[in-house]
């Protein structure tokens, strides 16, 4: 073996690796476990790893720790006790109340209306607004947004407006993507919220590359990154938590464990204490949340942010929750659920906790909230009848964007798309789509 060092490395290699090896001989111990007293033995340390020795053989699973525990603050006891330093004012407080509502409003009928036939896809985010509204006030609009699919909620809270929700979902053109994306493949420029991408798992590691891109910079601002549970099991989870771990990037990932990825329950999906226990194995601050408690959401998150931007570290929040509503329109979840289980979860959404909070505090009333329904509803449905009778983006629009400047084979393909046009103008429903 010796012989063997010597050969890869060379002699003088060799004499420095013997050297630190002595260095690093004096700090190892072992712990006497009858007597619980440690020994120091002499034996050189690990690299990166900080242990003690034993001679109970034992092999650990998450049976050997407790689970992490669930932070929340809305309990089911009448009076809810705020933490001391608790600071949201009133009118924040029935701010993130109406814009819970408007999200589930804004779904019910953009669902309908994928069931009519008048968008071609849609996911809803019912169950899981207290995650994306809560988390959103918690953080600051220069924080840059990477998202899945189910956090309209957030693009919601910075003032995206309902009409822009409604261009994107109509593919009409003045969705800013020019109807190239899917339904609910928002995207904002304006309000730092990165385009959606349907492969899944791809916002990590970009979301990681534009913290430590913000760490470098010293901006005084994080990165906030959504995902499901589901995500979290593709190899790019892993590389960019241990990325945003080792290189100590300012960035808050928000796991949404809503138990399914699609028709697979997270007891298929994971034999762990859930995404939260993966965190400190990264070395990351991590604390799992009670995502259908928006106060809690929104506490959690502000401290993570503060945590995040002051020592310039990671956090992982993983906020348990349950998916209320089908995957997408392409999905019948009764198929893999009963509707046992989902009823149980509907008579304790997190809409109806915090409205029950706002009464108990004199913040609300059964009036408010009837007012509150009527109004949003009406205004999504005047967004949503002007979004449908826009007309589409220009069909050239298919492909411009891509490169600067148009290569010759894309130039020929618009050409031949010219043509063909030209020849069988009567099959297509060109008086719908905008003129060049
Ligand atoms: C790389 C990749 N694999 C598979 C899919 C198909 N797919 C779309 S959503 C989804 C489930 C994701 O579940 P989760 O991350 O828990 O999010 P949720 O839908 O529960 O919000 C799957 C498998 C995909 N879009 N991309
Ligand atoms: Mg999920």
């Amino acid at each position: 073996m010796i012989e063997k060092t010597f050969l890869r490395y060379g002699k003088q290699m060799y004499l420095k690796n013997v050297f630190t090896q002595m260095q690093r001989f004096c700090s190892s111990k072992i712990t006497n476990t009858e007597t619980n007293s440690i020994i120091n033995t002499g034996d050189p340390s690990f690299l990166g790893i900080q242990t003690i020795f034993t001679n109970e053989l034992k092999f650990v699973n998450k049976e050997c720790y407790d689970p992490l525990p669930t932070f929340r603050i809305l309990n089911s006891s009448k009076s809810v006790q705020l933490p001391k330093d608790f600071e949201l004012n009133e009118e924040i407080l029935i701010k993130i109340y109406r814009k819970m509502i408007t999200i589930n409003i804004m779904d019910k009928i953009l669902y309908e209306s994928q069931r009519q036939g008048r968008i071609s896809f849609y996911m809803t985010n019912t169950g899981e607004e207290a995650i994306q509204i809560g988390s959103a006030a918690a953080i600051n609009l220069e924080d840059i947004v990477y998202a899945q699919y189910r956090e309209a909620g957030v693009l919601l809270w910075r003032d995206h407006s309902i009409m822009e929700f409604m261009n994107q979902c109509y593919s009409n053109h003045e969705d800013t993507s020019k109807g190239r994306q899917m339904p609910v493949h928002y995207g904002s420029k304006k309000l730092n919220f990165v385009t959606i991408s349907s492969p899944l798992t791809t916002q990590l590691p970009q979301a990681v590359g534009t913290a430590y891109a913000f760490k470098r910079s010293g901006k005084e601002a994080c990165i906030i990154c959504y995902f499901g549970e589901g995500a979290s099991s593709e190899g790019d989870a892993h590389a960019a938590f241990n990325f945003a771990a080792t290189l100590e990037c300012p960035i808050i990932f928000v796991c949404r464990n809503n138990g399914y990825a699609i028709s697979t329950s997270s007891v298929e999906q994971f034999k762990g204490d859930g995404i939260a226990a993966r965190g400190p194995a990264y070395g990351i601050h991590t604390i799992r949340v009670d995502g259908n408690d928006v106060l809690a959401v929104h506490y959690a998150t502000k401290a993570a942010r503060q945590l995040c931007i002051k020592e310039r570290k990671p956090v992982l929040i993983e906020a348990m929750t349950y998916r209320i509503g089908h995957h997408s329109t392409s999905d019948d979840s009764t198929a893999y659920r009963s509707t046992t289980e989902i009823d149980h979860w509907n008579c304790y959404t997190p809409i109806t906790r915090y409205r029950t909070y706002l009464e108990s505090v004199g913040l609300w009333c059964e009036q408010q909230d009837q007012q509150l329904n009527e109004s949003v509803k009406k205004s999504v449905l005047i967004a949503f009848a002007e979004a449908e009778k826009k007309l589409k983006p220009c069909w050239k629009e298919l492909f411009t964007d891509v490169y600067h400047t148009m290569p010759k084979h894309i130039r020929k393909q618009v050409q031949s798309m010219e043509k063909h046009i030209a020849e069988f103008e009567e099959h297509y429903p060109l008086h719908l789509f905008k003129e060049a």
